[in-house]
């Protein structure tokens, strides 16, 4: 009998590749997904997974919804990966940032400990959790200084999830996940922000990129490799938290300057800086330590920095190349005489 996984937030970029993940060992793959006046599915369209998901509505604001949903699913393991993880608007959504994202993981494990506590929980933690950084690298002991409400809320999911575990027992592990990011992050994040804007300058499409804070420095590593990490968690004999990084940092300015490379420009005659973009309290430097995962769970990130930028710049080369394609294609029809 295959195993079968409920993904929260399988319409995201992790829920994506964590789904893909999944089936190829074999699970029956289940998503939670909110409703919402038109579909969003695009990323499951890209790995083609739309067939081969089991696709639930549910909403993390709705304790009984998803109650309901894991009787019905009745999963081994759920990843709760849904929030709103876009750090700027969690400062002008702090309420609903908090609703989501600390509240949210609550319900699920509230849900779990009703209807069936033997289910394995991984929580999506995150290194903004350490925000203005104690020491460096940080790992699994490192106190925590969230500079964000969106920090702020998933250090409360974090301590709920482990609260659940040394309360009633559940196996309920939590990944703390440094900035992870593929072809399929939102645009608004910075990496493809930047992969975006390239490609479209490189075309004409797009004269000039303008970004806040060239100096913040991530540890930046890819989605596709983190997603391996969350489900190695829960195949342990025992429930932990695990850091889960590359242990490389670089800036803003690393990443765009790599990712004008890619398309043969010089950076500094498209990028313009709007203090618009600084974040009201920002997170100046991460850089994570991830030997517990390394010894114990035996995972390591394949994907370098500079192979990420690579794949990123040259995926929306290709989209831009299919979307210039199409508009001219709609423009000048074949005639059929
Ligand atoms: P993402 O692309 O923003 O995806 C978020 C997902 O949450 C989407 O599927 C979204 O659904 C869903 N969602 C939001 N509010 C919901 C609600 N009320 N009910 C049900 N679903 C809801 O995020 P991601 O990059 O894949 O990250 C996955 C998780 O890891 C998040 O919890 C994030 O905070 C955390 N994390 C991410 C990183 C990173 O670098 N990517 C690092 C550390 C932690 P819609 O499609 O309907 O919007
Ligand atoms: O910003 C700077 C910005 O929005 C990275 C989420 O997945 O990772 C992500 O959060 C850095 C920041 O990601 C722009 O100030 C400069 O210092 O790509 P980001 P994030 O805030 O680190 C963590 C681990 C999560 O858990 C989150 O869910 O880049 N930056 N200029 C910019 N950032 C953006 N977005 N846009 C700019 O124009």
């Amino acid at each position: 009998m295959s195993r079968r996984a409920l993904i929260t937030g399988i319409t995201g970029q992790d829920g994506a590749y964590l789904a893909e993940f999944l089936l190829n060992k074999g699970y029956e793959v289940h998503g939670m997904v909110r409703r919402a006046s038109t579909e969003g599915f695009e990323r499951m369209g890209h790995l083609q997974l739309r067939d081969r998901v089991h696709l639930h509505q549910a909403d993390l604001l709705d304790q009984l919804s998803i109650i309901t949903l894991i009787k019905e699913v009745k999963p081994h393991e759920v990843y709760n990966l849904a929030a709103q993880s876009f750090v700027p608007t969690s400062f002008t959504q702090p309420l609903l940032t908090a609703e989501f994202t600390a509240l949210g993981v609550t319900r699920v494990l509230e849900a779990i400990r009703d209807v069936d506590p033997g289910i394995r929980f991984y929580q999506a933690s995150s290194s903004e959790m350490f925000g203005r950084v104690q020491e460096e690298p940080q790992n699994e002991r490192t106190p925590f200084w969230p500079r964000s409400p969106y920090g702020v809320a998933k250090a409360y999911g974090h301590w709920i999830t482990i609260n659940y575990r040394e309360s009633y027992g559940m196996f309920a592990c939590s990944g703390i996940l440094f900035n992870h990011e593929s072809p399929l992050r939102s645009k608004e994040f910075v990496t493809r922000k930047v992969s975006d804007a390239a490609a479209r300058i490189k075309y004409g499409l797009q004269d000039k990129l303008i970004l806040g804070n060239l100096d913040a420095q991530r540890d930046w590593g890819f989605a596709g490799d983190y997603v391996e990490a969350m489900w190695l968690m829960l195949q342990q004999s025992e429930p932990a938290d695990y850091v889960i990084a590359t242990g490389i940092k670089h800036s803003v300015r690393d990443l765009v300057d790599l990712a004008f490379q890619r398309v043969g420009l010089d950076w500094k005659k498209y990028v313009e800086t709007d203090s618009h973009l600084l974040r009201p309290a920002e997170v100046n430097t991460l850089c994570g330590d991830a030997s517990l995962a390394r010894t114990k769970l035996c995972w390591t990130p394949k994907m370098s920095f500079a192979q990420l930028v690579a794949t990123m710049v040259d995926e929306d080369l290709k989209r831009v190349r299919r979307s210039i394609a199409a508009e001219k294609a709609a423009a000048d029809p074949p005639r059929l005489d």
